[in-house]
């Protein structure tokens, strides 16, 4: 793994960011791989493409949204796995442009650079419209068909051409870009089927011209190479990550509800206390979360998920300084908490409260003073001879809170 400090630099300082899958299949309502799940094919899914009219999606909002809850990077899809594309491409006219007359990546990169955050670009290496896209493992077939009569003639050079072509012009049209979501490679067979491997895009290429139409990009590694960093995906590494022995950047991609795209009936939402604690473990662990948001069929950004990012605003109004530019501290934390380091601030996050006395493992005669970072109260803070451990002595809390921080000079 390459890791380039002056291109993820932004990054790691930034430590949360907003994901944004939308599509046509927000209007199916049931899931972005709704096409594969349910073995649609392209003309039944076409109704999706012809009744197409994302009225509510507003950039701007989405922007303000992801600023106010303290993400200082968003993510869109530009095109998933269906092949839709959410820009005015040249060499496709399966287009949001041509369906509702809006180049939707244009407005979103507008809004999110007028908030001052940085754009990120999902792009789907997988293609189940494009007429060249041999099909495998995870195609949306019905039925048990000839694949090698379906795949005749189908020449994965051409589509190589068109992805290439696509990426072109998303590098080339909007201005800086600040990091490339691809996904992704799955070089293993799935029912009998191949999948794709790096020869498959051709991926040393691809990269080579990500990095050249923009040399400050940070890139994934899903093209199956070596990229900028790792993406853990609805999982939260529970150590800092490594490859080949060398610490790597990493960033957790998780959902609100275990849908990436729409999905009206699905009620299993993470509530803002599982999504404050998946980010302070992400940062104690040197890594970024970047949460997801799936818009509905009109662009609507559904209540449930603006109820969530708001109560995560609210917490990061108070705490965003143990986030940005934050990471691992070199202590073991108490129980039932993540220590959070920035400069020589030591933040405590405590899961869980403890009926009486924090220890501070290995702080002996280490902390300045202690307090709460949310009201900036000071915490009573006092070293027993009794124990080998200083320990904040906690006055009684008016009410049982989610998650505490304690600010803690550490003299080191
Ligand atoms: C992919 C997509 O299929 C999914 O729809 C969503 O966009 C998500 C962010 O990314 O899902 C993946 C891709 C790769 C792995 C897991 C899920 N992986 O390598 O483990």
């Amino acid at each position: 793994m390459r890791e380039a400090p002056s291109v993820t630099g932004w990054m790691r300082e930034a430590r949360f960011g907003l994901f944004v899958h939308f599509g046509v299949y927000s209007m199916a309502a049931r899931h972005e791989w709704v096409r594969s799940y349910e073995e649609i094919g392209d003309a039944e899914y076409q109704r999706y493409v012809d009744h197409f009219d994302p009225d509510l999606f507003d950039a701007a909002d989405i922007a303000r949204t992801a600023r106010a809850a303290g993400m200082r990077y968003v993510v869109l899809t530009t095109k998933h796995h269906d092949g839709f594309c959410l820009w005015d491409s040249a060499v496709t006219d399966y287009t949001s442009a041509k369906v509702c007359g809006r180049d939707l990546v244009a407005e979103f990169v507008a809004a999110i650079r007028a908030e001052g955050l940085r754009v990120g670009f999902y792009h789907s290496l997988i293609d189940w419209h494009h007429p060249d896209y041999v099909i495998d493992g995870i195609h949306p077939l019905r039925g048990a068909p000839d694949v090698s009569a379906l795949n005749s003639g189908r020449d994965m050079g051409r589509y190589r051409a068109h992805l290439h072509a696509q990426v072109r012009e998303l590098l080339t049209s909007y201005g800086p870009v600040d990091l490339m979501f691809y996904d992704f490679t799955f070089p293993w067979k799935r029912g009998g089927r191949p999948g794709k491997g790096p020869e498959d895009w051709d991926s040393p290429r691809l990269l080579e011209m990500t990095r050249a139409l923009q040399p400050g990009i940070v890139v994934n590694n899903r093209l199956g190479i070596p990229g900028d960093y790792v993406t853990p995906e609805q999982y939260q590494p529970d150590r800092p990550l490594t490859q080949d022995g060398v610490e790597v950047m990493w960033e957790a991609c998780q959902t609100l509800n275990g849908s990436w795209g729409y999905h009206r009936d699905n009620l299993e939402f993470k509530d803002p206390g599982d999504v404050v604690r998946m980010l302070v473990q992400s940062v104690s662990n040197n890594g970024n979360m970047i949460l997801n948001v799936g818009p509905d069929g009109r662009g609507n950004l559904e209540p449930r998920a603006r109820a969530i990012l708001r109560s995560v605003a609210d917490w990061m109004r108070l705490h965003a300084r143990a986030v940005h530019g934050a990471g691992p501290a070199p202590f073991a934390p108490p129980a039932h908490g993540v220590y959070t380091l920035r400069g020589n601030r030591l933040y405590l996050h405590l899961f869980s409260w403890p009926f009486k006395h924090v220890h501070l493992p290995g702080l002996a005669g280490r902390v300045e003073y202690a307090q709460l970072l949310g009201d900036g109260s000071e915490v009573g803070l006092s070293s027993l001879d009794s124990t080998p451990q200083p320990h904040a002595h906690l006055a009684p809390l008016p009410q049982a809170a989610d998650t505490l921080t304690l600010t803690l000079p550490v003299t080191r």
